[in-house]
């Protein structure tokens, strides 16, 4: 019959239709008919009046969406029914697979030929193909040329900032609900548990630069919420230097190696730095931070974590309260000694690396509790610093940090560059229940990192890469772009649109994201400028209730650590501005200074943009000191070296060993050469280290052996001195069984304190509770002076 093949024809037209559409009996003019009553049921966009006014703008609705009759208007391509086996079938409904868990990304090769890209199998990986056994390599070789090719094209550029790190997978779990403050689902619920991705990194070093280098640590977190991706981009430090985003290039090209030589690697001690810091007051808070022990942490677990900006939280009922982000680690803060920072860099460069991944091997998982400031704008009106200056914090004495959940971290990742390498942190990733606050700082990173992971990554797609995927479902009309991995379903990509029954539509405020308001009130000189708040001139009262809450031993450091700096400046008039600049924050510690770079007379106190600042709440803040997060006290993860030597006595070593296996520590035979030593009683005990391979530094503690032969052969090798003064100076808990007193006395070591007390961190004797007590305390910086006297 004319009539129905005319339909039918007419129905597979892509470009021009009648004015009239039948179904008769075949797909094609079913899809046509329905795709019109779609595109009918919505005669205009009902959303439309709600997009104005402010009213509508606070709480806008959910788009409109019209439900499909069947699946057929809304596919892409009626011939969708025909599957293969890499077509697979019609698109499951609703349903975006690039967001599934990492399982659909992981490879395991087990029991697998050799392949090329395409999938074929390679009989040959040892040869190119030539023209004859000496003759030339045949252009024809695609296996060769795919190979090279891909391995010409392995990096990719590294982060600007933050190039060197690593990471680890674990999980947060909230405490108890947070409903009343915010909305976010991971508050949500006691025990409530998300995925999460940590990557820890130094600031200014390349990708293979040391572990150990005086810098601000980062500390960035994705948490996979079942309501999308949050990145909270924090570093180990609440503050930072510089209070507005245009000022963020000029600090890290003046940190970065000189651009003239590219020296010095990782490393803040050179002209450029120190001319622009000393030129930047607002830095100098940053810089007492920098400065102390929290630069050179003793290990990623041992150190807070800080959020920096103020934020917002926001509740069901849209009402927003302030927050700042606190991470205080279960394993206390502990940092390493300079000098101790110096050595481990050469001997082992990727030290933070490695302790982070083995103690996730070990099971001692790295753990954190996540604390919160919460405080409201008319809190924060009254307190004599702005909350939008990322220069100062909160001190806990006027804001109390409320623990609402643990983050632990238990599993490494399977490939440092899928994962650690390609993971994008942007704060502009953010939840409903969250917000940004005002601070000028923040507002340019909420641009910067999405748009450097355009380049990093190599396009917008960069969140289809599998660590980088939310675990929440992802609709939207985004489409192409580099490497796009999703394959859309129907042609309907723009919104508001009929031809997909409006569909995804937006969710409206019950359930989207949604800007707090943050009304300001009008105000006369609220035009458009470029200047800051008035208190934001107050660029030293912070500084000086951070030098004054140290304790004794970390002020000294403190001091010690510019000293260092500055004597590597070779301009003495950016050390003068910078003392000059110091006098403002402390006089003692500007006087100290002076002392250890032979400056005699004082520059005059640099002028203040401030002269009379408002009274601070607080003076002293004592958690501010290292000293106040000790930890558990317990020594897991904490290496020993236990030294060992032919004809030592080997029931103490080994039962020493057990004894600090079973706390959780990681004890080692350390000899003068790796392999076996045979003790007293002939009994192999198999030395994993040796002297040479891993020096005094990189342990926490020490243990010299019992048996006289086995001392006596100790002593005999240098390395075995050094390695005791390093422990010494270092301040590390050392035992010294009966036979190895001699050597302590040998390599200089006193039993007894400069004041003449007893070293609680020398144990002479065979008391193993006491020696796991010492080690528990980290350090015992009572025994160190300055300059060391061993
Ligand atoms: Fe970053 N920062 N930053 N930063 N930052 C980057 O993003 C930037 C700032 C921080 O492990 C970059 O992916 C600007 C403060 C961490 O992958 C880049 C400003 C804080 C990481 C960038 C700041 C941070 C970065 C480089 C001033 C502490 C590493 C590569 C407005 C709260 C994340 C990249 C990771 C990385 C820009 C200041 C922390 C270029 C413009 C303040 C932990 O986008």
């Amino acid at each position: 019959m004319p009539g129905k093949s005319a339909a039918k024809s007419a129905a597979r037209n892509t470009d021009s239709a009648s004015s009239k559409v039948e179904a008769v009996d075949d797909q094609a003019t079913a899809k046509a008919v329905q795709t019109g009553r779609l595109v009918e049921a919505m005669p205009f966009n009902p959303n439309k009046a709600g997009e104005h006014g402010f009213e509508n703008g606070l709480s806008p609705e959910p788009g409109a969406s019209v439900e499909a009759e069947s699946r057929l208007p809304t596919g892409s391509t009626l011939s969708e029914i025909n599957h293969s086996e890499k077509t697979g079938s019609v698109a499951t409904e609703g349903v975006n697979w690039t967001i599934e868990s990492l399982d659909r990304a992981r490879v395991d090769s087990s029991g697998q030929m050799l392949t090329t890209n395409q999938g074929v199998h390679v009989a040959d990986n040892q040869n190119s193909l030539k023209y004859g056994v000496r003759g030339p390599v045949l252009l024809e070789d695609f296996i060769l040329r795919e190979k090279l090719t891909h391995f010409d094209h392995e990096r990719i550029p590294e982060r600007i900032v933050h190039a060197r790190g690593s990471a680890a997978h674990g999980y947060f779990e909230c405490y108890e609900p947070l409903t009343d403050i915010t909305k976010a689902s991971l508050f949500k619920e006691a025990g409530k548990v998300t995925p999460v991705f940590v990557r820890f990194s130094t600031v200014q070093g390349e990708r293979g630069s040391k572990d150990t280098a005086r810098d601000v640590r980062g500390f960035a977190v994705k948490f996979y919420t079942d309501e999308g991706n949050w990145d909270l981009v924090g570093n180990n430090m609440p503050v930072f230097f510089i209070q507005d985003a245009m000022k963020f290039p000029d600090l890290v090209h003046a940190v970065k190696p000189e651009p003239h030589h590219q020296m010095p690697q990782a490393a803040s001690a050179h002209d450029t730095f120190w001319d622009f810091a000393s030129l930047m007051p607002e830095s100098t808070h940053m810089l007492m931070w920098a400065m102390s022990d929290r630069g050179i942490p003793r290990s990623y677990a041992t150190m807070q974590g800080f959020g920096v900006h103020t934020f917002r939280m926001v509740n069901g009922a849209g009402d927003s309260v302030f927050v700042k982000f606190h991470w205080n680690p279960i394993y206390g803060t502990h940092s390493l000694v300079w000098d101790e920072a110096v050595k481990i860099s050469g001997a082992d460069p990727d030290y933070h690396r490695r302790d982070l991944w083995e103690r996730i091997e070990s099971g001692a998982f790295p753990e954190w509790e996540l604390g919160l400031q919460v405080f409201t704008e008319e809190q924060a009106d009254e307190f004599s610093f702005d909350i939008l200056d990322a220069t100062k914090l909160i001190p806990e004495e006027l804001v109390p940090v409320r623990p609402v959940g643990r983050m632990v971290l238990n599993r490494n990742p399977d490939n440092f560059f899928a994962e650690t390498e390609q993971v994008a942190f942007c704060t502009a990733h953010i939840v409903p229940g969250l917000d940004f606050s005002n601070d000028p700082l923040l507002a340019g990173r909420i641009h910067s990192y999405v748009d450097t992971q355009i380049t990093r990554l190599g396009g917008p797609n960069f969140h289809e890469i599998p660590i980088n995927s939310p675990i929440a479902p992802v609709h939207n009309n985004q489409r192409d772009g580099m490497h796009r991995q999703a394959i859309h379903r129907g042609r309907a990509n723009y919104e508001p649109n009929s031809l997909g029954g409006g569909c995804p539509f937006q969710a409206g405020a019950e359930q989207g994201f949604v800007s707090v308001p943050a009304r300001i009130q009008a105000k006369e000189e609220q035009g458009k400028v470029r200047a800051k708040p008035e208190k934001f001139a107050d660029h030293y009262t912070q500084a000086t209730l951070f030098f004054e809450s140290q304790s004794a031993v970390e002020q000294a450091h403190i001091a010690a650590a510019f000293r260092f700096e500055l004597s590597k400046v070779t301009i003495p008039a950016i050390r003068a501005r910078m003392l000059s600049s110091l006098r403002n924050a402390s006089e003692a510690l500007a006087a100290k200074v002076a002392e250890g770079l032979g400056i005699a007379t004082m520059p005059p106190a640099m002028p203040r943009a401030l002269e009379n600042p408002a009274k601070p709440e607080v003076t002293k803040s004592p958690t501010l000191s290292l000293l106040a997060r000790p930890g558990d006290g317990s020594i897991k993860a904490r290496k020993v070296a236990i030294l060992v030597a032919d004809g030592i006595d080997g029931q103490s070593a080994m039962a020493i060993h057990a004894a600090l296996f079973a706390q959780g520590a990681v004890p080692r035979f350390v000899a003068p050469r790796i392999g076996p030593v045979w003790t007293s009683d002939n009994v192999a005990i198999d030395a994993d280290a040796s002297l040479e391979n891993e020096p005094g530094f990189l342990f926490d503690a020490l243990v010299l052996p019992d048996g006289d032969e086995g001392a006596e052969a100790l002593a005999r090798d240098g390395h075995t001195m050094e390695f005791i003064r390093d422990q010494y100076r270092h301040c590390k808990a050392i035992m010294a069984l009966p036979a190895s007193v001699n050597l302590l006395e040998a390599a200089g070591v006193a039993l007894t304190l400069p004041s003449g007390e007893e070293d609680p961190g020398i144990v002479a004797g065979d008391n193993v509770d006491a020696f796991v007590k010492a080690i528990g305390r980290h350090r015992h910086p009572e025994r160190e002076t300055d300059p060391p006297v061993i």
